[in-house]
């Protein structure tokens, strides 16, 4: 079985036709959560696992599971996910690699006629990226127990449009109940989102473990008044206040050159009148921090050098936390497989911590997980000119198989 290996030309070609769903006018994708396009691409996966004999489940938050059957059913299966949904200028890659990758390891494994012990599951774990439903890694996080089903179903989009309604549209409202069962692992193949990789030259990441993220949303309340009659020493400006307050959030981003980050994502000025003060700023922040007391820090800093403006400008900042998710560390035993089935198929690697969040920080917390990385291209993500190379995509694929069958023959 160490000399199996996955149709590279296929797995490319299934990444091609599915970036169809959702294309932008620039080649990206914009495939929100539960969209109608995120439909659309469920649809296409749901029918390519079914083809190959797959049995398939949709969870109540529309988790979708295709089951290949193991050579000894009492065993718990071994889950290979990640996600279809992508961020509003996304790429082609981000989450649907590692979907199809493992829809690209049934596909290998049946050619072959080779039945693994244990049954295996390619997994879409619903909204992860939390672009249209915050937090991110949302169903992931409900499924590991990090929240309940009700807080699910309940997040609301900038419309207002309740993931319950959204889920509803999307015809993914499964009934299978969300987690409650055993995983024997969860495998994730992923683009690394970052310049490490591709900076030194290196073919896959095997990934120890993911940075801790913590997000909030600002409000910073000043006083609306006319543009030409208000003396400037006397305006309570709430844009001046966030203009101030993103420098210093900047900053704090740096003062760890090597480890901390911290961005805005969301910056919303009301009333927006070009010939009004402004009264409200509504912001979102996003501080990371491979470390539970760095980002304490970090967060320390943000809320004194909110309060030391809300002071010099008269204006009110208000910081209610969205999101927590603490550093992990993955399993030893499928990190263990995933270096070795790389170093059997004759891929440089090198141990990374993911910078970026990923279902299995989920859902390491209920199955031993662990994640492969492949390089990007200038390390872009989350931007519509993401790009990898077919042979990447391929060798990462290769090391998910190799993994995967290590694992199960192991365990
Ligand atoms: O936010 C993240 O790191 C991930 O892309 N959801
Ligand atoms: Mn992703
Ligand atoms: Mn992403």
């Amino acid at each position: 079985m160490s000399n199996l290996r996955v149709d590279g030309a296929r797995l490319w070609s299934t990444l091609m036709e599915t970036a169809a769903f959702g294309r932008t006018a620039k080649g990206g994708l914009c495939r929100l959560a539960l969209s109608p396009e995120d439909a659309a691409v469920r649809r296409w996966f749901v029918e390519a696992c079914e083809a190959i004999g797959c049995a398939v489940t949709i969870d109540q938050l529309g988790n979708i599971f295709a089951r290949r059957t193991g050579s000894d059913p009492d065993l718990p299966p071994i889950a290979i996910g990640s996600h279809l949904d992508t961020q509003p200028t996304g790429g082609r890659f981000d989450g649907i690699l590692g979907v199809l990758a493992g829809l690209e390891v049934l596909r290998t494994l049946e050619d072959a006629d080779v039945v693994t012990r244990h049954p295996l599951e390619v997994v879409n774990w619903t909204n992860e990226e939390g672009a249209r439903f915050a937090p991110a890694m949302l169903c992931a996080g409900v499924f590991a127990g990090a929240f309940d089903l009700d807080y699910a179903l309940s997040r609301e989009d900038r419309n207002g449009v309740s993931f319950a309604a959204a889920l509803a549209e999307s015809g993914f409202d499964g009934t299978a109940p969300v987690g409650g069962r055993p995983l024997a692992a969860h495998f994730e193949l992923h683009i690394e989102q970052g310049p490490v990789l591709e900076a030194e030259g290196l073919e896959i990441g095997v990934v120890s473990g993911v940075q801790g993220i913590r997000w909030f949303d600002v409000e910073i309340a000043g006083l609306a008044c006319h543009a030409g009659t208000m003396p400037m020493k006397l305006r309570r400006d709430a844009l001046q206040a966030a203009a101030r307050l993103a420098v210093a959030i900047d900053e704090i981003g740096r003062s760890d050159p090597d480890t901390s980050l911290s961005t805005i994502g969301i910056f919303e000025a009301y009333p927006g009148s070009r010939n009004t003060v402004p009264e409200t700023i509504r912001m979102s922040v996003d501080l990371r921090h491979p470390r539970a007391e760095g980002l304490d820090r970090l967060e320390a800093a943000f809320h004194a050098a909110a309060e030391e403006i809300a002071a010099a400008l008269s204006v009110t900042i208000e910081i209610k936390p969205v999101w927590s998710s603490p550093p992990v560390v993955f399993h030893p035993e499928v990190v263990g497989a995933i270096d070795a089935a790389t170093a059997q198929l004759g891929y440089s690697r090198r141990s990374i911590v993911s910078g970026a969040g990923h279902d299995s920080v989920y859902i390491s917390r209920v199955a031993p997980t662990g994640m492969i990385f492949v390089p990007c291209e200038d390390g872009i993500s989350h931007n519509e000119t993401e790009n990898i190379m077919p042979i990447e995509a391929e060798r990462g694929a290769n090391v998910l198989l190799q993994a995967v069958l290590q694992f199960d023959s192991a365990a």
